[in-house]
């Protein structure tokens, strides 16, 4: 049975995936590299400095720089994101997200979150979920990123879980990989096509319910 549920953010809790767009569409003009939608789409759950690097080699510049100067453009990147993210509000909290969580709570499951993002606190701070995530993967300990699942078992590890026990959610395929990875039963939030690999798919964060999960596993 499941006892805990290991959350990804953007694209499961609240969008953030605009405003990367933004800071690394603006960097890219900046390299002289064509942003396309299918390279923003590309970033999806991929870390910072390696979303640089398919940015750069979208470009065919991915030998271009020293590493000193990448690390220069990814937090220029980071700057900019920053800036962005310091508007977002409890408004941005994506539908139904909060009552699951307040409804995984007062029935004691616990909960993690397995983000790859080191701006993860930040964001549930302006969200007004920082109560809510106490138990955190902290990414800038990680040797791999998604889709390797290393993540995603440390996530149930920090719950103190088997990972049987634990169900992960996820918007990106890289992020399904993962959980599937760790032995974990995955929730995928957005298009079965792309998805097509998690145990259990909704289309929107507010069909994210314990009932509608029962209702799917017991098929
Ligand atoms: C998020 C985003 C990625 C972003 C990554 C690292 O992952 O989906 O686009 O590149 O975090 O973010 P930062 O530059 O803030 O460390 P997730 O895992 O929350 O979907
Ligand atoms: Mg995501």
């Amino acid at each position: 049975d499941l006892k805990g549920f290991i959350f990804d953010l953007d694209g499961v809790i609240t969008g953030t995936a605009k405003f990367h767009g933004q800071a690394w569409h603006q960097l890219a003009d900046e390299l002289g590299v064509t942003w396309t939608e299918s390279l923003a789409n590309g970033l999806k759950g991929v870390s910072r400095m390696d979303s640089l690097e398919m940015i750069l080699k979208a470009g065919g510049k991915e030998n271009d720089y020293t590493e000193a100067e990448k690390v220069a453009y990814a937090t220029k990147k980071n700057d900019n994101y920053l800036k962005l993210i310091s508007n977002m509000t409890p408004a941005d909290v994506f539908p139904g997200v909060k009552e699951f969580l307040d409804d995984l709570l007062a029935k004691g499951y616990v909960i993690s979150l397995a983000s790859a993002s080191k701006n993860a606190p930040t964001i549930l701070k302006h969200i007004g979920l920082s109560d809510y995530f106490t138990k955190i993967v902290d990414p800038a300990t990680l040797s791999k990123g998604k889709p390797d699942p290393e993540i995603y078992t440390r996530g149930a590890e920090i719950l103190n879980l088997p990972p049987e026990a634990c169900a992960g959610v996820e918007d990106a395929a890289a992020g399904v990989a993962a959980i599937n990875g760790a032995h974990e039963t995955s929730i995928g939030i957005g298009d079965a096509n792309e998805l097509s690999a998690a145990d259990i798919i909704f289309s929107e964060t507010s069909a994210l319910t314990l009932a509608n999960i029962e209702a799917q596993m017991a098929k």
